[in-house]
């Protein structure tokens, strides 16, 4: 007879644009109980995808839904991604990191909905927080900013490393006058996240109404894209949430001058830059958030990806001319 299938313990790893949950993944498969074997599902705003191909560097099965936020694709193709991730990985735990700049209510509504309700089990949700953007009063009045720490269960101070202990003080008093009392709060940097916090249950807090922020893609996320032989310098551009994002999909014998692209990527314009790469150099991964840069050598991979996101629509062609002068390439190449 074959064994009774058990629900997946699942967690959400939630918290804002480049606050840390992709690093806070990769460290927790790092803790992963040897034998096991961890999923991951990732959904970012931008088109092109950059933590897929991040994440697949700890021995996670990793499936993306890039485009869009997780509510607007929570439905169909987050379900659709979902099963084909159970089915592929058969997995003992299942993570998943929604876009920075998504809502968790309806990703919470799908998961403990009941298609999902004896295939997954929904553990501790997590939230990362950096405790600097809290001097921010428009990120304490951030609809999706609000309704990520509503949802948690634990809530995380990470980038300690990079505040002060006032910061961290007021990260304490702010986290002890949130409604309800008593969930876990931590203090970590890198991301480092104790595996011991993602066993047990979720309480399931009350998030407000997901539909309080109307917005439209205006797209279909199950067309996959053109291929990278065929057309190998790709631009995708996205908007929605007050933000917009750039992305580019390169061929890999195309290679980028790692200077310039950290200088494309330095324009304070961007809220976000995040790029693997290949380069004159040999592959990199950049990351590029609040003027913070990081610079980590990659692994091969089938094509370079890139993306920005920012608040006010750019120029496409602008930072297209850019990143194409990057390959020593020009306008009409
Ligand atoms: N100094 C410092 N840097 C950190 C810490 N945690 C993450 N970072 C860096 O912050 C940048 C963004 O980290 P990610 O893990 O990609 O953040 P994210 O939340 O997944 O970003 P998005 O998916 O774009 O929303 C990377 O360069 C990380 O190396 C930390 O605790 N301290
Ligand atoms: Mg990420």
């Amino acid at each position: 007879m074959p064994d009774p299938v058990r629900p997946i313990p699942t967690n959400l790893i939630l918290g804002f644009l480049g606050v840390g949950k992709t690093t806070a993944i990769l460290d927790l498969l790092r803790q992963k109980p040897e034998g096991e074997v961890w999923a991951v599902l990732v959904n970012e705003f931008g088109e092109v995808g950059i933590d897929g191909a991040i994440l697949e560097t700890e021995g996670a099965v990793v499936r993306e839904i890039p485009g869009g936020c997780m509510c607007c694709v929570a439905g169909l193709p987050m379900q659709i991604g979902l099963n084909q991730l159970i089915a592929r990985a058969k997995p003992d735990r299942l993570l998943i990191e929604p876009t920075g700049l998504g809502h968790p209510s309806q990703i919470l509504e799908t998961l403990t909905g009941e298609h999902y309700q004896s295939v997954l089990t929904l553990g501790p949700v997590i939230t990362l927080v950096d405790p600097r953007k809290l001097e921010n009063p428009r990120v304490l009045e951030n609809v999706q900013f609000r309704d990520q720490v509503a949802a948690a269960d634990i809530l995380v101070a990470n980038k300690t490393d990079l505040c002060t202990d006032e910061q961290l003080k007021a990260f304490d008093q702010w986290a002890a006058q949130l409604a309800p009392a008593g969930r876990a709060v931590y203090h970590i940097a890198h991301g480092h996240l104790s595996v011991n916090w993602v066993d047990g249950e979720t309480a399931l807090p009350e998030v407000s109404d997901p539909h309080a922020h109307h917005h439209h893609h205006g797209k279909d996320t199950s067309t996959p894209p053109p291929s990278i032989e065929d057309n190998p310098w790709q631009l995708v551009a996205n908007r929605g949430q007050g933000h917009s994002s750039i992305g580019w999909r390169i061929h890999p014998g195309l290679m980028l001058d790692e200077n310039a692209v950290l200088a494309m990527a330095m324009d304070d314009r961007l809220l976000r830059f995040k790029a693997v790469i290949h380069t004159i150099e040999g592959w990199r991964v950049l990351n590029v958030v609040d003027g913070s840069v990081s610079i980590l050598p990659g692994e091969p991979r089938e094509l370079s990806r890139v993306e920005l996101i920012t608040a006010e629509a750019l120029d496409a062609s602008e930072m297209d001319q850019l990143l194409r002068a990057s390959a020593g390439l020009s306008d009409q190449d």
